[in-house]
């Protein structure tokens, strides 16, 4: 299918505020006429939901990180197929938390997972469907760790990757700014030690500079 729409991801570590600053884009997009769909990884669709369950629950972590890997890239095949492609090729476009980035940086870097098995599963998962912009939220783990914390309002329990270290977390940080400085055209690293309102307005100028202002100029010359 060809893709029509803008594909954006949101990465980062646990708890830095991408939910938040989806919503507050899918917003923005609204006022400007723009159609966005919000979905997640894992998950966004009925079957990759269903592994996000096992996934998240810790049920697969005596698989080690490959097996893991293998699941997620699973859930982002059917995610990318039943959600994602189809949006894009209507026009739309798509707010996704979290993408392939996140299996570079959890099962990759933190994971310490071969890189030549997440780049052929990222090949055979992802193809094509590359995001148009990745938006990598950056801040101190102590304190997204205390937002991831907060959310949960004491009632769950942290899930199977929220309950790893501070080294894991710390190697999770470093290796999203690595993605970021390794692929500058596609990623912009926000720092989201900020009140909401002051991410959203960056997140907004980056979407806005990148794809509504060229947009607009070449309607204006139609
Ligand atoms: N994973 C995922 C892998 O290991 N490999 C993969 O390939 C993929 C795709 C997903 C887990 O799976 C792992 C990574 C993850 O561990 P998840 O539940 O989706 O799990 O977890 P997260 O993606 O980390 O999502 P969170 O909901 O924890 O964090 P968000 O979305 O970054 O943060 P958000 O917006 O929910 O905010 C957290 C709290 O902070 C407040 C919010 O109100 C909320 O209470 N907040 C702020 N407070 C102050 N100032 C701000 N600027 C704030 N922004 C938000």
């Amino acid at each position: 299918m060809a893709k029509k729409g803008r594909f954006i991801t949101f990465e980062g570590g646990e708890g830095v505020g991408k939910s938040t600053q989806i919503r507050l884009l899918a917003e923005k997009l609204a006022e400007a006429g723009i159609k966005a769909i919000v979905t997640r990884e894992p998950g966004g669709s009925p079957q990759a939901e269903a592994l996000r369950r096992v996934i998240l629950s810790g049920a697969a972590s005596p698989f080690g990180p490959a097996g893991e890997a293998i699941l997620f890239a699973a859930a982002r095949i059917d995610h990318i197929d039943e959600t994602i492609a189809p949006a894009l090729a209507a026009g739309d476009w798509v707010l996704c938390d979290r993408f392939a980035d996140s299996t570079r940086a959890y099962q990759g870097a933190a994971g310490k997972l071969d890189k030549s098995l997440i780049d052929s599963l990222e090949r055979v998962a992802v193809g094509e469907t590359r995001p148009d912009l990745t938006l990598v939220l950056d801040m101190p783990i102590e304190k997204s760790l205390e937002r991831a914390a907060a959310r949960r309002q004491g009632s769950a329990e942290p899930d199977r990757f929220e309950r790893e270290g501070r080294a894991f977390h710390e190697t999770l940080r470093q290796a999203f700014l690595d993605i970021a400085a390794a692929e500058p055209q596609r990623c912009a690293v926000i720092d989201a030690d900020r009140p909401s309102e002051q991410v959203g307005q960056e997140v907004w100028a980056q979407v806005r500079d990148r794809f509504i202002k060229p947009r607009r100029r070449a309607e204006a010359k139609d």
